[in-house]
């Protein structure tokens, strides 16, 4: 379980607990990235490894540092859920067992019609992401900006070498997967609106990312398209990271 934190210390226990309570033959790795609250130790009070980031990488970053650390402590799959009581652990299994035929799998709010509220322009703002992504991807996403997601080790291992670092790094990261070649399941779980603390975005950063993803995606696919140049060099491959038998 890989749970990105910025300043979560009053939701964290009762996401810890509850997680430990529903799947805990799992191990957990709060990432936590330059708070202020004492996030890290209510998040080691409650029974969590934590990784604790010497200032703010944002999201992404964190992320990425969760992913290289279940490379490197040889997980076969990861979690990844939000520190806010948005997800809820007992759809983890679900997710884990999705892994079975997806390297990638995404919880979506919206595959089936639940109750999750999400206001009109924001809803108007969701459908635009999920049409450029269709047009971007030519598959139908449901929830491109979920957080709540599992992965499988070779997903993991791509997301460990390159992760998108900029806010709203969801879209993105599914859009890149997706060219990758992974195979990306969704399925559908019950959120919540988060339980209390502060939500990571305001309205003008929302916006300005929204934009900026918009273009991000784009000019993705276009170079994409391009053909690759004859002498390119081929990536290293992570190969020399073993495999491993157990999850994060
Ligand atoms: N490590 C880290 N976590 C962050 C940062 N910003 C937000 N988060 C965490 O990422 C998760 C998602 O953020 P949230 O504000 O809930 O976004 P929303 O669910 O899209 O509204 C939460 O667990 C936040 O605590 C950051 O800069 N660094
Ligand atoms: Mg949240």
């Amino acid at each position: 379980m890989i749970i990105p934190a910025l300043n979560e210390a009053s939701t964290l226990p009762s996401v810890l607990d509850s997680l430990h309570a529903a799947v805990p033959e799992y191990a957990v790795v709060v990432v936590d990235d330059g708070s202020t609250d004492g996030t890290a130790d209510v998040a080691r009070a409650h029974g969590s490894a934590v990784l604790v980031l010497p200032f703010n990488l944002g999201i992404g970053g964190a992320l990425r540092t969760g992913f290289r650390y279940a490379v490197q402590q040889d997980f076969d799959a990861a979690v990844q859920l939000d520190a806010d009581g948005q997800h809820d652990p007992t759809m983890i299994p679900k997710l884990i067992a999705a892994l079975d035929g997806a390297d990638f799998v995404v919880g979506s709010r919206f595959a089936t019609k639940n109750s999750y509220e999400v206001g009109l322009t924001r809803r108007k703002a969701m459908q635009l992401l999920e049409f450029s992504m269709r047009v971007l991807s030519g598959r139908t996403f449901t929830d491109t900006s979920s957080g709540f997601r599992a992965f499988g080790r070779p997903v993991l291992e791509y997301f460990a070498r390159s992760y998108p670092s900029e806010y709203m790094e969801s879209v993105e990261a599914l859009l890149a997967a997706n060219y990758a070649g992974f195979r990306i399941a969704e399925v559908p779980v019950q959120m919540h609106q988060r339980a209390g603390g502060t939500p990571s975005a305001m309205r003008f950063k929302l916006i300005y990312h929204y934009v900026r993803v918009m273009f991000t995606m784009f000019t993705r696919a276009s170079r994409r398209r391009a053909p690759a140049p004859e002498n390119r060099t081929v990536e290293a491959t992570g190969a020399e990271l073993s495999e491993g038998g157990q999850s994060a």
